[in-house]
């Protein structure tokens, strides 16, 4: 029998809020003068403007820009998943309007484990500190904007998404060990697309004079208050190998979508690693060490790693797996006729190379029957390498019932995704990607009055 009352010391639960330990208006405090103590910031993160410390008792609310529910899922306290229903609808805000390529800026997902540092960007510096660095160094938001330019399109997804598919238990059974961590609940929408703008880790490694690296550790500047670690917080940080941070396409960003980095994003600069799981996308940069030897994981990503009874060690998450979502929120209702199932794939192992999708009924409570079988979907666009590829497929004749669909992504690399029984099991429910049905009504249109 599992005891039901323990759980792993793991009380981070992806958001920032522990779980055991309760959140108090003591901490909270804590953390907002902390913050305000640093040079850089103008005025703690609890003092912004409409953003009172919350009433004792009440969680704070670590987004800072609106999220309004027709756009948003709140998940938890700084997780705000992006409603796929909007991306594909025609009609918005009685405009006519349509989704690029790109998530609108104030539209992205939001995954952020404590409010956002306030940052004067005229005395925010990135510091460039480590012993790799023959002329350590502070660069201002203008030294970079000097820098060439580099703009990429690119997905950006959280090595979560999708967690909510996960079985909460590993099949066949756990033992104490494999007790599931409550980490925010992710269904599709814990991603998005824009196009970046930035400067390259290694034209400012290069400017610092990096010799021999080995290792680079990202570190933020927000304060994240989580008893498990010494002091009660801790800084959210990613160590990076050389080989990676030295790609062309490995960028510092301060632009998103051609607009300065929203606050919630990272601004005024974040990491961007083409291809990897947005774990490692640190935000609200403010430091960078740059190492000659090994820098061990700290601080949250000693979590990002796959773990459970089908790793014999753990493995740190990296690249992202191949995803793809339909571009309905669940439970949508669609009338009855020829209907156009859309949606976005993506991998970061490349490019897409072909997406099929299927449809099954609902024939009886609990039995699903085929009623479309797989069918290789049309690409709306050329696929690009770590970016995601539009696509759609029609379904004909659809009938009033209830029905789910499913949308099956390869990349050029040769990955599929697997059907939902044959995902592997991790405990911090990282990097699911199966086939995962969308549940969706037809119905006729009412003459209701
Ligand atoms: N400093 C900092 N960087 C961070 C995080 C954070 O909490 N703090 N969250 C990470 C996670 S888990 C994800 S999924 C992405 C989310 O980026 P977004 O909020 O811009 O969508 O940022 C990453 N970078
Ligand atoms: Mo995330």
């Amino acid at each position: 029998m599992l005891a039901v009352t323990h759980r792993p010391d793991h009380s981070e639960d992806g958001t920032g809020r522990p779980r055991e330990t309760g959140y108090s208006r003591r901490s909270f405090l804590a953390c907002s003068a902390a913050g305000a103590a640093a040079p850089f910031l103008v005025r703690g993160a609890s003092s912004s403007p409409g953003a009172a410390a919350p009433p004792s008792g009440e969680a704070a609310n670590f987004v800072v820009q609106p999220t309004p529910s027709r756009y948003f899922v709140h998940r938890e306290n700084g997780s705000e998943e992006m409603k796929w229903g909007p991306v594909g609808r025609a009609v918005l805000d009685g405009r006519h309007a349509e989704y690029g390529d790109a998530i609108p800026n104030d539209r992205l997902y939001i995954h952020n484990r404590a409010r956002p540092p306030r940052i004067d960007r005229r005395a925010w510096r990135l510091r460039l500190t480590g012993d790799a660095l023959a002329r350590p160094r502070s660069f201002t938001y203008d030294d970079l904007l000097a820098m060439p330019p580099v703009t990429l399109r690119r997905t950006i997804d959280c090595g979560a998404n999708c967690s909510a598919f996960f079985p909460k238990l590993p099949p066949g059974g756990a033992d104490e060990r494999w007790l599931p961590v409550g980490y925010t609940q992710w269904h599709f929408g814990a991603v998005g697309a824009a196009e970046w703008t930035g400067v390259r880790a290694g034209d400012v490694l290069a400017a610092a004079g990096a010799r021999s690296p080995v290792d680079v550790k990202f570190m933020g500047l927000d304060l994240i208050v989580n008893q498990s670690f010494p002091g009660g917080t801790v800084r959210y940080s990613q160590v990076v190998p050389i080989e990676k941070v030295l790609k062309d396409d490995t960028l510092l960003v301060y632009r998103m979508n051609g607009q300065d980095l929203p606050v919630d994003h990272g601004y005024p600069l974040r990491l961007l690693l083409s291809g990897w799981s947005a774990v490692t996308f640190v935000k609200w940069l403010g430091e960078i060490e740059v190492s000659t030897r090994r820098i061990p994981p700290t601080g949250l990503q000693t979590r990002h790693v796959l773990t459970g009874p089908a790793y014999p060690k753990p493995v740190p998450l990296s690249v992202s797996p191949i995803r793809s979502a339909i571009e309905h929120d669940p439970e949508v209702t669609l009338h009855p006729g020829d209907v156009v199932l859309r949606g976005r794939a993506w991998s970061g192992h490349g490019a897409i190379d072909r997406v099929d999708v299927s449809v099954e009924r609902l024939a009886a409570p609990g039995r699903w029957v085929t009623e479309m079988p797989w069918r290789r979907a049309t690409l709306l666009n050329t696929p690009e390498p770590f970016m995601w590829v539009r696509f759609e497929v029609p379904w004909r004749g659809a009938r009033p019932g209830q029905y789910r669909v499913m949308s099956r992504a390869r990349d050029r690399a040769g990955n599929v995704q697997p059907r939902p029984q044959d995902v592997v099991w991790n405990q911090h429910g990282l990097g699911y990607n199966g086939h995962y049905p969308l549940e969706l009504i037809v119905v006729p249109p009412s003459d209701m009055p």
